[in-house]
């Protein structure tokens, strides 16, 4: 038996980094399996967010995970602060993982940064909550980006050292599901650093309610090199702006990166990226038309994931009473 959970912070506008890495994938495995997908407003008060700022962009990121075609009904659809098991699990299981394991992330240091000491307590624990988010669901399957591949392994070992500390079979073992040719999609402003929609700069990334003009300024102006593009993927090896463009054209045209060479190599990026930014046009701009109009009706947005979490809390706090029980916490009924 199979459970799909996935979940996207709304500390910003969902990135094409966050749709090509997660949320495309998230879609078609809604109509052959159970699937739970959430918004983790949770996850991003890790970081400061200004209060009106944090209730707009739950609602926007709602709205763009539909979008991008994602249906209440056909899925399990919600705000994880409306389903309390997450807090409360993610609560037990910082008494489960070990410190030790919570300084090995890399995603703390770089988030982080220099100053350790001034981030925030649930910053460190984060990956805590995200294997509460997933296992008050008894989820197996997690569809994410290439870079939560280390947060799904600790969220093994806690359940792990869970079942063998108290000696049961109950939390099951996950299988990260890390696919597709932008798996890890760079910041257009640096090859090396993934795109994210918390970047102070808006030029490092596309955002799925940018503008057509912006999209094709912010190609434009994307970091790259003088050479043309080569006829084999080798050979973008010490280049990772242009590999970047050349995986991000590759996965908006449902081809592969070599195909793209093979269709572009000789190009300098003059004539590249006007064909980039075409395609990316031409793939978003419906997106973010679905996105506006469902953004007009925000009673309705709401009424869908209150029902989402109704069923969300449905499946997690059985799951949660049952671990309260195994731990041998005094039943409160
Ligand atoms: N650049 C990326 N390439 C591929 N996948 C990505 N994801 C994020 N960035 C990329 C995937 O998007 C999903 C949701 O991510 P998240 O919002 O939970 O947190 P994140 O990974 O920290 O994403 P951001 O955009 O970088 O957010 P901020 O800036 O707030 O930290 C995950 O499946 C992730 O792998």
């Amino acid at each position: 038996m199979q459970r799909v959970f996935s979940g996207i912070q709304p500390s910003g506008v969902p990135t094409l980094g966050n749709y090509l890495g997660a949320i495309r994938n998230w879609v078609p495995m809604q109509d052959t399996t159970d699937c739970i997908y959430c918004v983790v407003d949770l996850h991003a008060v890790t970081a400061f967010q200004a209060p009106a700022q944090l209730l707009a962009q739950t609602r926007e990121m709602a709205a763009a995970l539909i979008a991008c075609g994602l249906s209440p009904e056909k899925c399990v659809l919600f705000v994880q602060s409306h389903v309390p098991a997450h807090a409360q699990l993610g609560w037990l299981f910082n008494c489960v993982a070990r410190i030790g394991w919570l300084n090995r992330m890399t995603q703390f240091k770089d988030k982080a940064g220099k100053d350790r000491e001034a981030a925030s307590a649930g910053l460190f624990v984060y990956p805590n909550l995200m294997a509460a988010d997933i296992l008050a669901y008894h989820a197996n399957v997690v569809p994410v980006g290439d870079d939560q591949r280390q947060h799904l392994e600790l969220a093994n070992d806690i359940a792990q050292k869970f079942n063998h500390d108290y000696g049961v079979d109950f939390f099951p073992r996950i299988e990260p599901m890390i696919q597709g040719v932008a798996a890890r999609v760079m910041s257009l402003r640096d090859g090396t650093k993934k795109m994210s929609k918390s970047d102070p700069s808006d030029q490092s990334r596309i955002n799925l309610n940018d503008s057509d003009d912006a999209i094709a300024d912010k190609i434009k102006r994307a970091k790259t090199d003088p050479d043309v593009l080569p006829d084999n993927l080798a050979a973008l090896d010490a280049r990772p702006e242009a590999r970047n463009l050349v995986g991000i054209l590759a996965a908006v045209t449902g081809t592969t990166p070599e195909a793209v060479l093979a269709e572009h190599a000789g190009k300098g990026f003059g004539a590249f990226k006007p064909a980039l930014a075409d395609a990316l046009v031409a793939h978003l701009a419906p997106i973010r038309a679905e996105m506006n109009h469902l953004l007009q009706d925000p009673g309705a947005l709401d009424a869908a994931l209150r029902r989402g979490a109704e069923k969300a809390d449905a499946i997690a706090a059985p799951i949660l009473a049952r671990t309260m029980d195994i731990m041998g916490f005094l039943p409160r009924r």
